[in-house]
């Protein structure tokens, strides 16, 4: 039996489906929520069917609003985990309270892959969950794809391919994407929602862009608390230390983030050598080319020593 006729021989056995997302949800897996939403609700018939979790503020007004469900909906329903495979990353844990688990993502299977599921889709050669929702749907040619969930698996692919930048070695997700235009996916307005900013991170990015400091080869910024504290901004401001990428003549570029508590957050990224030395020398940890300090006390000259051992792993 195909894989698509799997799921819908599992969706057939449940009058209720509930759909997951991950924590810290993204454009990839609030697509994939909206796709499978709108496979089950136009291709099943009597079905009460959820998105549950946050979603993606910003894209409301292209799509719709998450669900938002009493506790008693998720005995004797089945679950629909997207864009993650290992139970921790689930957002609503609420998923434990379901009769059955599917599972759909596009990540190497972790540790704690959750356990049971009647029905995994894993393939992490994809470059996002909604393309690997598109190639089961494709898999039986009797599928109705409303505009909405052409729209959503654009959306999708797009997004976690970060505008076709991250690609399959066969470039699947183009392949794929330009059947999806052919179909009508509106890739304007889609575009125009992805690269949509809001006022706070448009505030942090002329911060980074006023305050930076050049040492050698590195680029870097200290952001200074009642900065922050003036932005009512609850997002991780770490995230921002990409502003400072890519600029010719740096080797390095780093974000020096000031807490409440006295301590410091660090954000670490290189060009060709690793950097990660420096993050494991005060404590932290990550990738070699990407990493950080989670925390580490705030005194006197601590940037100037972390700037002295970046400069000192580079040469
Ligand atoms: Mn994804």
């Amino acid at each position: 039996m195909k894989k698509i006729d799997q799921l819908i021989h599992l969706i057939n056995k449940y009058q209720t489906i509930i759909i997951f997302g991950h924590v810290n949800c993204d454009g990839d897996c609030f697509s994939s929520q909206i796709a499978m939403y709108e496979f089950i609700k136009n291709n099943f018939s009597n079905k009460e069917v959820y998105i549950v979790g946050s979603g993606v503020r910003k894209m409301f007004p292209l799509f719709y609003k998450p669900h938002i469900i009493n506790d008693d909906k998720f005995k004797g329903s089945l679950a629909i985990a997207l864009d993650f495979n290992e139970d921790y990353r689930c957002e609503d844990n609420r998923l434990f309270n379901c009769e059955e688990i599917a599972v759909i993502d596009h990540h190497n299977k972790g540790k704690k892959t959750i356990k049971n599921a009647s029905f995994c889709y894993i393939n992490n050669s994809l470059s996002s969950c909604a393309l690997a929702l598109y190639i089961l749907f494709k898999q039986n040619k009797n599928i109705n794809m409303s505009p909405t969930l052409i729209n959503a698996l654009y959306y999708g692919i797009v997004s976690d391919t970060n505008r076709f930048m991250y690609l399959e070695k066969d470039a699947k997700s183009l392949t794929f994407a330009k059947k999806l235009i052919k179909l009508g996916a509106n890739f304007e307005k889609i575009y125009q929602n992805i690269a949509l900013s809001n006022f706070n991170s448009f505030n942090i990015k002329s911060y980074i862009y006023s305050h930076y400091k050049v040492q050698g080869k590195i680029i870097y910024c200290f952001i200074d608390k009642n900065f922050i504290a003036s932005l009512n901004y609850d997002g991780y401001i770490g995230s921002f230390v990409n502003v400072l990428a890519n600029l010719e003549g740096f080797d390095a570029w780093a974000l020096f983030i000031e807490n409440n508590d006295n301590t410091l957050t660090c954000e670490f990224r290189s060009q060709d050598k690793p950097i990660i030395p420096v993050a494991i020398k005060f404590g932290g940890g990550g990738h070699d080319f990407a990493c950080g300090i989670q925390k580490i006390p705030y005194e006197k000259d601590i940037i100037s020593s972390i700037i002295k051992e970046m400069v000192k792993v580079l040469s």
